[in-house]
């Protein structure tokens, strides 16, 4: 599954590598691409493993916003 989750509140390359980071650090994620402008994460994961929310949920927790 591919998806792609716009994030509110990145403001440097630091808050990519961070975003970044937490979404490859869950189970079942394959693949992240995070764009700063406009704030975005594109995500490919396994959706047997993970799904939307948690993705969601582990950006929330690293102080980002999600719509
Ligand atoms: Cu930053």
């Amino acid at each position: 599954m591919e998806t792609t989750i716009r994030v509110h509140g990145m403001t440097c390359g630091g808050c990519v590598a961070s975003v970044t980071r937490v979404l490859k650090a869950i189970d079942g994620v394959e693949q992240v691409d995070v764009k700063l402008d406009p704030g975005q994460a594109r995500v490919t994961y396994d959706a047997t493993r993970t799904n939307v929310d948690a993705l969601a949920r582990a950006i929330e927790d690293a102080g980002y916003d999600v719509t």
